[in-house]
Parts: structure tokens; sequence; C-alpha cells
């Protein structure tokens, strides 16, 4: 059988730290490193996006911010440059992550690009482009319409399925693509981070996020804050977000000592080696691509039950999930595991486990080029 020709592939996230982001940088290397051609297309190139990928083009978009705009515009010249690099480069695939405004974008990039030129759009929704954007009036039935139109959804769990279902209403098939994390070497040793920290024998927790109040930093300061007195242990914060609203509470419930916070890291391999311990108290999380990060490293966790965590973790098997957004549960969880480091070490081993099987590049990706293949063999439309 002939071997399938490389694709050219269009790809638009938000280039900044967050999870679309960072899970969009990664799809564009590893379908670069199987032979594709992938081009960026974004305000900035996205800071996840190694410079040294061969096959990985970027392309900026220019935005003037007119004096007669009382809201500089993003969408029209996104979409403008979008119709350019289809045309340019033959795109076959425009594939945004995350529904505004790139996937508004994208389908008027495609009119605009001509019959000939015309790249399919898959849209992949992150999470909130559904759970808060999709119910706001002022935007719902724009995300409505372009997902309609759209050649292909996708989800990165089978509850935002199902939420965009509910609260779209949208009718048209949507595949679930879970994420992934291809970590990149580490270039220190487990042991000169935890120095670096300040850390010793105590178990290291780890919460990585941009600290939304949607993450629920508070809870989470909370729950360390009912772990019995004389237990030793450290948190580790990798913000993504500004943290000084938290410190008030940080002192207030005295852990200044024990919490260490490391801003907008970008060796995030090299800190989550030195953790043991993943925590996540978020109120609402599609997938949560931070705990999935941890888990590579051997770190088992305590989250919240909520959203597509639990497509996550395997409760009792590679995590413990709460179902109640409580201190007291949540502390007691994080105890249970403090006492017991053989159970935590299990933990760890069996999160490593899943996800090498289920998230890594290799078990995930194929999915993709599948569904791309798919839509190309398809009449062009929507789905
Ligand atoms: O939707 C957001 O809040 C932003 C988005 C992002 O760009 O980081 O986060 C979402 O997408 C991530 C990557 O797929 C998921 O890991 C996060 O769970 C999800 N956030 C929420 O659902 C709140």
């Amino acid at each position: 059988m002939a071997a399938e020709r490389p694709l050219r592939i269009g790809i638009t996230c938000y280039p900044s730290v967050g999870g679309s982001g960072i899970l969009a940088s990664a799809l564009g290397e590893e379908l670069a490193r199987r032979g594709h051609a992938v081009h960026f297309i974004s305000y900035e190139r996205p800071f996840r996006l190694s410079a040294a990928t061969p096959g990985i083009h970027f392309h900026p978009v220019v935005i003037n911010d007119y004096e007669l705009f009382r809201y500089p515009d993003y969408t029209l010249p996104l979409s403008v440059r979008m119709a350019e690099v289809a045309r340019a480069h033959a795109l076959d695939v425009l594939h945004v992550h995350y529904a505004v405004p790139h996937a508004t974008a994208a389908i008027l990039a495609r009119a605009m690009a001509g019959p000939e030129r015309a790249p399919r759009v898959v849209t992949t929704l992150h999470g909130t482009d559904t759970t808060l954007l999709g119910r706001d009036p002022g935007y719902g039935p724009a995300i409505r319409h372009a997902l309609l139109q759209s050649d292909a959804v996708t989800t990165v769990s089978g509850w935002l399925r199902d939420e965009t279902r509910r609260l779209l209403a949208v009718e048209c098939p949507i595949d679930v693509i879970p994420n992934f994390f291809a970590p990149r070497p580490v270039t220190r040793s487990r042991a000169e981070v935890r120095a670096e920290l300040g850390v010793g024998e105590e178990p290291l927790l780890v919460h990585l996020s941009n600290l939304r109040p949607v993450k629920r930093f508070d809870l989470l300061l909370e729950s360390l804050a009912r772990v019995p007195a004389g237990r030793p242990w450290k948190l580790l914060v990798l913000a993504g977000g500004d943290f000084s609203p938290y410190a008030p509470l940080v002192r207030r419930l005295g852990l200044e000592s024990r919490v260490v916070v490391r801003a907008s890291v970008f060796d995030v391999e090299d800190h989550l080696q030195a953790g043991d311990l993943g925590l996540f108290t978020s109120e609402s999380e599609s997938f949560c691509l931070g705990l999935l990060e941890a888990m590579w490293f051997g770190c088992p966790s305590v989250s919240t039950a909520v959203g597509g965590i639990p497509e996550v973790v395997e409760d009792g098997r590679s995590g413990l999930l709460v179902s109640a957004a409580d201190p007291e549960p949540l502390g007691a969880a994080v105890t249970s595991l403090l006492d017991d480091p053989e159970r935590r070490r299990r933990m760890g081993t069996e999160a490593r486990r899943r996800a090498e099987s289920v998230f890594s590049a290799a078990a995930v990706v194929p999915g993709y080029e599948a569904l791309y293949r798919r839509v190309l063999a398809a009449p062009a439309g929507p789905a």
C-alpha cells in the first residue's frame, strides 16, 4: 500500500501560558516530527514551541490598534492571515484550539481562501470556550455557528463533549481526543532542583496552574492547613499567573515556611521531577493538563472529582479523587498519602504507567492524524 502523503497543517492557539496553547504547541511539534508541515498562526510565537524543530513555521498576526475603535479587533486580522497562509502554503487543515475567536476566524478564513484553496477546519474545544463563553449570550450563538460550520469538532474529554452538547445544543459529531504530554529531557537532577528549592527529605507537593479563581487555590491552601501539625511537607507552586492575591492567606494560615513559589517556569520538567504528590482543587476542569504533567513524573495526586478529571485519574489507583469542594476531606486525603509513602509510591508508579499508556504523544497524536485524513476524504463542509 502506498505511504500516505505528509499533510500541511495550520494551527492557531493562544501563545501565552495556558493548557490549550501548551497542548497545541506539543501537537504541532509531534506532527512536524512525523513529517507533516506545520504552520502556527498567532499574535506571538507560542512560548513552549521549540525553535529547533524542523518543519515548524510561524506566521505572526499583526494587529493595528486604530484609534477609531474603542476595542481592538483580533478576529479579522487573524482570519485574513489564516486565509493568506492557507493560500500560500496550500494548507490541508486549519486546526484551531479554543473556539473564541479562533473558530470564527477560521470559518471566515476558509470562505476567503476560495474554493480551490479552502482548508478543512478542525476545532478543538478546551474548556471555558464552552463552559464560560458558551453560556454567554454575546458569544454562545457565534461559537455554536462556528462549531456547526467546522469540518470536525473535538473535545479534550467526554465530559466536555457532553457539556458542549448540553450548553450549546450542537448536534454535529464530536470526537473526544484527550490531551497528551511529551516531556522534554530534564537538564538537572532531582537532588539539584530540590536543593535549589530549599527542600530536604520531606515530601514535596506540587501544584501548577494559572491560579485563576476556577483553580480554587484558596481551597488548596485551606486543605493543607488541615494537615495535622508535625507532618513534614512542602508545597511547590509553579505559577502561570499572579500569586500575590494568595500571599495574605498563606500568612494567615501560617504556611509561609511551607510554600515555595516559582513564577512562569520554562523548565517545568526539571521542577516536576522534584515532586512527590500533585494537588489540584479546581471547581471546574475539562481535563487538567497540569495534573497529567505531574503524573508523567510519577506523582500521584489528590484532586477534586470535577469535570474531566475522573477520566484522567483512576480513583484509588493513580490518585485520590475527592467529591466535595471541602478542605476537610481534601486535607484528610493529602494526610493519608503523606503518612503512607509506600502507597504514594505505588500510586505514583501507576500514574506514570497511565500517563505513558493513555496520554502520551504515541497514544494520542495518531488520533488527530486519522481525523485530519478523515475530513480530507469527506466532501468539504460541516461534519
Ligand atoms: O478553558 C480554560 O480555562 C483555558 C484553558 C487553557 O487554555 O488553559 O484550560 C482548559 O484547557 C486545558 C487544556 O485542554 C485543560 O487542561 C483545562 O482543564 C481547561 N480548563 C478548564 O476547563 C477550566
